[in-house]
């Protein structure tokens, strides 16, 4: 569509996530759909502004720029879910070499189904964790990044990333086990991610807050009470973004632009939630999107992620 050799312009090459679709796949330039649909908010996140044309390589579309990589990949259809996911990791795993891994996004198909020996969740993880092991080894915790790993209606696997040359710094939260630590009753292979990624990209502070739930210690806390759910989130983003240097109340009136996602089980809950979050966490200026989406524990009502930023 566009000139890759135009001058820099800041809507060339956007990396773009696009919710709302029927299923997963690529959609014009260079644009990752998904078929989680959008309550509130934009229907798009903007992942990165590319300053190259995007480039196709194995699975993944690629932009470039800035020091900063994003991309994303849709599986191929008909493979099983925990080849799909070592599929899509080891190939992520090649075409990032010599970056840092900064934030991962998951879009798991019927998450909480169980279609093979395991809840497709716990298929993912084992994937995602074994192809983490092969590719770093035996310390990989170390390198991960913050992510999340919601569920589409429909498939195939999906993942969207973001990578640089800058050297992140990961967090955990104080009051929640880590989740690569998450005991064998979750599943065989622990989830992979860090609950908060830092890094300064071209003089500007970012933290990704991975996506936060209603978990305490490692178990779930107030199961079927909505309202505990979205405090208990809300408390563990103010643990989490403390600890990766953003203050207290996640960073609220202290010069950082927020971009939350709050991810819902049930759409009719959605009043509900806003209405909690409006008094709890949400402040004028921020932007947030609400996107329908199963959660990786079937007692998981509400998940919140967010990026901040704090322009110089
Ligand atoms: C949790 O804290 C909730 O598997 O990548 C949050 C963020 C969750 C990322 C992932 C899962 C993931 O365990 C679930």
């Amino acid at each position: 569509m566009r000139n890759g050799s135009a001058p820099v312009d800041s809507n060339l090459a956007p990396c773009r996530v696009r919710f709302g679709h029927d299923r997963a796949g690529t959609g014009a330039a260079g644009t990752l759909q998904v078929a989680l649909p959008v309550l509130g908010g934009e229907s798009d996140e903007l992942i990165l502004t590319g300053t190259e044309a995007p480039r196709t390589t194995g699975d993944f579309v690629l932009h470039e720029g800035d020091g900063l990589l994003a991309g994303f990949a849709v599986a191929p259809p008909g493979l099983e879910l925990e080849a799909a996911a070592a599929r899509l990791y080891d190939t992520l795993f090649a075409v990032t070499a010599g970056f840092h891994l900064f934030r991962i996004w998951n879009y798991v198909p019927r998450i909480n189904a169980v279609e093979g020996a395991l809840e497709n969740y716990r298929l993912f993880c084992r994937g995602r964790s074994l192809a983490f092991e092969r590719h770093f080894g035996s310390e990989f915790q170390k390198i991960l990044p913050a992510a999340s790993a919601v569920g589409a209606v429909t498939g195939p696997l999906a993942l969207g990333f973001l990578a640089g040359e800058a050297i992140p710094h990961h967090f955990e939260n104080p009051r929640q086990v880590p989740a690569f630590e998450y005991p064998m009753q979750y599943g065989p292979r622990p989830p992979s991610f860090a609950r908060a990624t830092a890094v300064s990209v071209g003089g500007t502070p970012q933290i990704f807050i991975s996506g936060t739930a209603s978990i305490t210690g490692h178990a779930t806390i107030a199961t079927g009470d909505l309202a505990r759910q979205v405090a208990c989130t809300v408390e563990n983003l103010s643990l989490i973004g403390a600890a990766a240097g953003a203050g207290r109340a996640v960073g609220r009136n202290q010069g950082w632009a927020r971009r939350f996602k709050v991810y819902v089980r049930h759409a009719a809950d959605l009043g509900a939630i806003a209405t909690q979050l409006e008094r709890t966490l949400l402040a004028a200026g921020d932007n947030v999107q609400f996107l329908q989406a199963d959660l990786c524990r079937s007692d998981l009502l509400i998940e919140i992620e967010a990026i901040l930023s704090r322009p110089e």
